[in-house]
């Protein structure tokens, strides 16, 4: 993270500038990011382009706070010895028209436009809410926060993230839980009830006319309207009978906001978020609930002029179509996939880290694996690997194909990977995040080279339910079988780094 303090101290100001037409996040982030300007003793002002703010939410944000910010035309400029900081976008990205500015600096979660020269870039694509950043920034430097701040700020998570639904990291679950230590429920229930206008609800029942049905998906095309609706909308829809899942989304000037409910058996709301935005926005969130942005740019180039409607509908419903999903208890791999599928495949012998889950918690904990929530017991161990991931392992498969070492010296391959914020793990009860600080044991364990697997590399994008857990697979992935009754996923680059190819069957 940059030493913003540093950085602002040669400007004589600082301009915050949030993306056009301004929402919740984008209006919360500009005033975090004022104030915490304003502690360093700097002149500061939020400006932006667009229009007049009626939305009713907004516009009783605004009030209740008395939050400053100034509407500019095309002609505005600042001058060289003047910082712009660009929040909750991009230039280039379509939604934010930009300023004549010498020095620009972006703090942004969508996903990165390119090239864009500035002094300083902090984008994090995978971050549910721009404020959320914003806290890290606030408490980077120990900024108080008071009632006003953490309620802008919570909201602006909130009507983000499809109702801390859709897209939550687990940064934004830790930040949503801070401010809810100095907010005001009153006002922010307040805010959140008067997301809507009496339009929007004409608006949304015109929409719903149109829902159409593939097989148990619905799907809904609903005009602009206040973004909780399309949430509330499809909570109601994903109650009719027969249907498992739900897709609503709404063509905004800038892109696509959508919400997906999801009730079915292995196919969960956040895969197909993930699935959804691919390369082209940013969204993710839970099991049954998820929610998500589609950058219309992005999405132009990709599409080969598809309308939204016929790209999305058709994106889900082959994702829906072509899942291929096993039981480790049901299916063969071997008779699904064919024995010419698959070969051998060592594991590499590297160096990792390892910690005893019973040393952080007395109960089951789940653990979010890449390939999916894994659930693991106080018994069992969690091993770090190569990119930070962690996947846990009981005590006798550890046995089998690790050995601890007790020498200091090795370099375990996480070491350089664990970044300032840490791998968090839960159970029901807490949850506690490991950062290299507060490590407890130097555990370091060596995976041994008899460890030779069957694999084959995914063709179809997969899922496996086991006994611990429903792991997820894409095309290239790879699927690893120990025996029957043990098969798992491995991510494609995880694969690569850590197996070793030995031999392709029917090739000697
Ligand atoms: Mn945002």
């Amino acid at each position: 993270m940059i030493d913003l303090k540093e950085l602002i101290t040669e400007f004589d100001k600082v301009y915050i500038q949030p993306h056009d037409n301004p929402d919740a996040d984008a209006i919360a982030s500009a005033y975090g990011l004022k104030r915490l300007v304003e502690s360093f003793a700097k002149d500061t002002e939020i400006i932006y382009h667009g229009g007049e703010i009626k939305k009713p939410n907004l516009s009783n944000l605004i009030k209740e706070y008395k939050i400053k910010m100034s509407l500019i035309g095309t002609g505005f400029a600042i001058k060289d010895n003047e910082l712009l900081i660009v929040v909750d976008g991009q230039y280039g990205a379509g939604n934010v028209s930009e300023v004549a500015a010498q020095n620009i600096m972006i703090i942004d979660h969508h996903l990165e436009e390119g090239n864009f020269k500035c002094l300083y870039k902090d984008i994090q694509p995978r971050i549910g809410a721009c404020a959320t950043m914003i806290v890290t920034y606030l408490q980077e430097y120990g900024l108080e926060i008071d009632e006003a701040l953490a309620t802008i700020l919570y909201f602006g998570i909130y009507m983000d993230t499809d109702s801390f639904n859709g897209g939550m990291t687990v940064l934004d679950e830790d930040h949503k839980k801070f401010l809810e230590k100095y907010y005001d429920d009153e006002v922010f229930n307040y805010l959140r009830l008067s997301t809507l206008t009496f339009a929007d609800i004409k608006t949304c029942a015109e929409g719903m006319l149109n829902t159409q049905r593939y097989q148990s998906i619905v799907f809904s095309e609903i005009g602009d309207c206040g973004d909780n609706l399309l949430g509330h909308t499809s909570d109601l829809l994903s109650e009719i009978d027969g249907i498992d899942i739900v897709l609503i989304y709404s063509i905004r000037e800038n892109g696509f906001k959508f919400s997906i409910r999801s009730y079915h058996d292995y196919i969960t709301a956040q895969e197909i978020a993930i699935e959804l935005v691919e390369g082209i926005g940013s969204g993710g969130g839970h099991c049954h609930k998820a929610g998500g942005f589609i950058i219309k740019e992005q999405f132009e180039q990709s599409a080969q002029n598809i309308s939204f409607d016929i790209f999305i509908r058709t994106k889900l419903i082959d994702y829906y179509r072509d899942l291929r999903f096993l039981e480790t208890s049901q299916d063969n791999p071997f008779q699904i996939f064919g024995e010419n599928a698959f070969f051998k495949a060592k594991k590499k012998s590297n160096y990792f880290r390892y910690l005893n889950i019973g040393d952080y918690f007395e109960n089951d904990i789940r653990v979010k694996t890449l390939e999916g929530i894994e659930t693991a017991s106080c018994d069992d161990k969690l091993i770090i690997g190569m990119k930070n991931e962690v996947w846990p392992i009981s005590e006798e498969k550890f046995k089998q194909r690790y050995e601890v070492i007790t020498e200091q010296e090795v370099t375990p391959v996480s070491d350089q990977f664990i970044d300032d914020y840490g791998i968090t793990l839960q159970s029901l009860a807490k949850s506690y995040r490991i950062t290299k600080d507060n490590i407890k044991e130097h555990n370091i364990c060596r995976s041994l080279e008899n460890n030779v697997v069957d694999a084959m590399q995914l063709a179809e994008n997969t899922k496996i339910r086991t006994t611990w857990g429903d792991l997820s697979g894409r095309v290239g992935d790879y699927l690893l079988v120990i025996d029957l009754n043990d098969y798992y996923i491995i991510k494609e680059d995880i694969f690569n780094l850590s197996y070793q190819i030995l031999d392709r069957k029917g090739q000697g």
